[in-house]
C-alpha cells in the first residue's frame, strides 16, 4: 500500500499549485426586493461535517454566525430583524471548515453565493474572501466591493463568485467590512462544490507503480 500513498500525495501537491494560479473568478451582484433570492440547504456550507466559526469580531444586534448556513433567509421574523442574520461588526472574521475526515483531499469549489437582506439600509456587501487548500495556509481569493452591490437603501443583494476552479480546498474565510448602512445583514453564504477525487494521472501513476511492483516481484520469483 505504501506505493499507492506516495504518488497520490505528489499528485495533490501539483493540483494545489495549479489551483492557486488558475482562478479566473467572476463576481456578479444582483439587487432585488425582499424575497427575490433563494438559498441552498444542500451546499458544502451545510454538509454534515462542515463547521462554521466566528473567529474574531462579533455578531451584532442579536444576530449569530449560524444563520449563514441554516438554509433559511428570514426565519420566523420580518426582514427588518437581525435575528435571522449574521450582522458582523466591522472587521469580523468567519470561517467554513470543510470535513476532511469525509474527504481527505478536500473539496473542489466551484462557486460561493452570499445573500444580504434588510429594510434598514444594511444590505450592502463588502467583504474579503480567502481559501485554504489541504495542508496549507490561507490565500486571498477575492474582494467584494460595496460599489458592486446595493447602495444599502432597500431589499436584498446576492453576490455570486463563480468560475472558481479551486481544487482541494479545506476552508474558506470571510472578513466582513461595514457598508454605507453600517453593519450589513448577511442571511446566508452558500459554498458549492464536490469532494475532491485523485487526478486520473495520479491514479494511472499509482496503478503503473503498483503493476511495476507486481512485475518486479514476479521477476524476482522467476529468478529465484
Ligand atoms: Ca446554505
Ligand atoms: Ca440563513
Amino acid at each position: 500500500m505504501k506505493n499507492l500513498i506516495t504518488p497520490l500525495a505528489a499528485g495533490a501537491v501539483l493540483l494545489l499549485a495549479a489551483a492557486s494560479s488558475n482562478a479566473a473568478i467572476i463576481i456578479t451582484a444582483q439587487n432585488g426586493v425582499t424575497g427575490t433570492f433563494g438559498v441552498s440547504n444542500i451546499d458544502l456550507g451545510q454538509a454534515a461535517g462542515t463547521t462554521l466559526t466566528l473567529d474574531s469580531g462579533a455578531a451584532a444586534f442579536g444576530s449569530s454566525v449560524g444563520k449563514l448556513n441554516d438554509g433559511d433567509v428570514y426565519g420566523l421574523g420580518a426582514d427588518v430583524e437581525t435575528v435571522a442574520t449574521l450582522t458582523p461588526t466591522d472587521g469580523s472574521v468567519a470561517t467554513y471548515h470543510f470535513d476532511l475526515t469525509a474527504s481527505p483531499l478536500g473539496y473542489d469549489l466551484t462557486s460561493i453565493a452570499s445573500l444580504t437582506g434588510s429594510a434598514q439600509g444594511r444590505s450592502q456587501q463588502v467583504y474579503d474572501v480567502e481559501y485554504s487548500l489541504v495542508g496549507a495556509g490561507f490565500t486571498p481569493l477575492a474582494s467584494v466591493l460595496g460599489t458592486l452591490t446595493d447602495n444599502g437603501s432597500v431589499g436584498e443583494t446576492q453576490v455570486t463568485l463563480s468560475n472558481l476552479s479551486l481544487l482541494n480546498v479545506s476552508a474558506i474565510r470571510f472578513t466582513f467590512h461595514n457598508g454605507v448602512g453600517g453593519e450589513s445583514m448577511f442571511r446566508e453564504i452558500d459554498a458549492f462544490g464536490t469532494a475532491a477525487v485523485p487526478e486520473p494521472s495520479s491514479l494511472l501513476t499509482a496503478g503503473m507503480m503498483a503493476a511495476g511492483g507486481v512485475a518486479a516481484v514476479m521477476l524476482r520469483r522467476k529468478r529465484a
